[in-house]
């Protein structure tokens, strides 16, 4: 199946590349497929980088917002909620008729000690916590009621090894704390959709966890819509059968899986580490920066193929997979720049740092059946 599906991305490569159909945008040749969508910064929501504005206007048609729907920017304090910058992320969204991603509501990074402490610093108690939580999910998603589609309501709750993270939620709440999570948002906009977004979910100890946590939650009665996989993949992890085997695991319980923050780091790695763990922090050494003068050819054309057998199972699993989402437009916007390691030149995308189109944009595109439909028409 593999071979077949590799010859076909081998054969409409050629197609395209004589046709000048690779001319088409990400969100043209996905069009019957999958949503196609990217992180935004404040810079590009704001119009301030007029020419990634250009990008995001022409590539997608869905937006994630990178970091201001998060605890920390949007209630930094007990009684202060912050929404200047994310009503102009979602005032972007509606404006240009894009689906528009809530990114995240009960997360243990990005969320203010405040929230898990009293007037003393100790610990506050379950009932508190809950009512907190409570709170700040019917605020933030009463506030976007009907303009937010689908929200990614608890973020990596599990160990790499599948069990349950020890996140101050947990410690204080229990276990139930997510299901109280989806709940709240549940009740707060019974329209949106309800996710579940993780990191390395490929890998079999973490995704046993995810599968067992979706099933409790299903059987508690939560419309779980999709499991995100946020793809921070490596060259050489995951591989595609890997990939098409989580995909199919989710699929199995009747969620949709959505591909929610996908960037492929061609960086040498710092960590032998497979996990996004955002506290990780390396020296910066020449040797773990080699591309500071941009890609060189050989490995642009590498991480083209990467990024082509990985869309060549998306696409075969159009059915399941409702969205493909990038962490970031350009490779200069990319959190990879600063992590693990802080000052790299990373070259995770699809857009140079000057928002012009990788070989991998072309090989992504070669994948879609759009070119399979215009060979029909031939
Ligand atoms: O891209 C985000 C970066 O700007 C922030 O500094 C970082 C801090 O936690 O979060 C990054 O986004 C993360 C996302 O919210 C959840 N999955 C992992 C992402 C990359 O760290």
């Amino acid at each position: 199946m593999f071979m077949k599906i590799m010859t076909t991305v081998g054969i409409m490569g050629i197609f395209l590349a004589t046709s000048g159909f690779a001319q088409t945008t990400l969100k043209e040749a996905f069009k019957n497929d999958f949503l196609i969508g990217a992180a935004l910064n404040e810079a590009a929501f704001t119009g301030q980088n007029i020419n990634a504005v250009a990008l995001i206007k022409t590539q997608f048609n869905t937006i994630s917002p990178e970091n201001v729907l998060k605890w920390e920017s949007i209630h930094p304090k007990p009684d202060q909620y912050d929404f200047s910058a994310a009503d102009r992320y979602v005032e972007f969204g509606q404006k240009n008729k894009m689906f528009i991603v809530g990114h995240t509501l009960v997360w243990h990074n990005q969320t203010p000690k405040w929230v898990f402490q009293d007037d003393q610093g100790n610990p506050v108690d379950r009932d508190t916590l809950l009512k907190r939580m409570h709170k700040h999910i019917s605020t933030v998603v009463g506030r976007y009621k009907g303009k937010i589609g689908g929200w990614d309501v608890v973020n990596e709750a599990l160990n790499e090894d599948g069990t349950l993270r020890d996140s101050p939620w947990e410690k204080i709440i229990g276990e139930d704390y997510l299901l109280k999570a989806y709940q709240f948002a549940h009740e707060a906009d019974p329209q949106a959709e309800l996710y579940y977004n993780d990191y390395s979910l490929e890998n079999a100890p973490k995704q046993n966890g995810a599968v067992a946590l979706i099933k409790k939650l299903q059987a508690q009665g939560v419309p779980i819509t999709a499991v995100g996989l946020q793809g921070h993949y490596k060259m050489d992890w995951p591989g595609p059968q890997q990939v098409d085997a989580t995909i199919q695991a989710f699929s199995k319980l009747g969620v949709k899986v959505m591909i929610t923050e996908l960037d492929l780091d061609v960086l040498p790695p710092a960590t032998r580490s497979q996990a996004a763990e955002v506290s990780m922090n390396f020296a910066l050494q020449a040797k773990l920066n080699p591309y500071t003068n941009g890609l060189p050819d050989a490995v642009q054309q590498t991480l083209a193929k990467r990024y082509a057998d990985l869309f060549a199972v998306f696409v075969q699993h159009h059915d399941t997979i409702s969205r493909v989402t990038f962490w970031g437009v350009t490779d200069g916007d990319s959190w990879l720049n600063n992590w693990p390691v802080k000052g790299r030149a990373a070259h995770p995308l699809l857009f140079n740092r000057d928002g012009k189109p990788k070989p991998a944009f072309n090989a992504v595109i070669q994948t879609s059946k759009l070119p399979q439909d215009l060979q029909k028409l031939m």
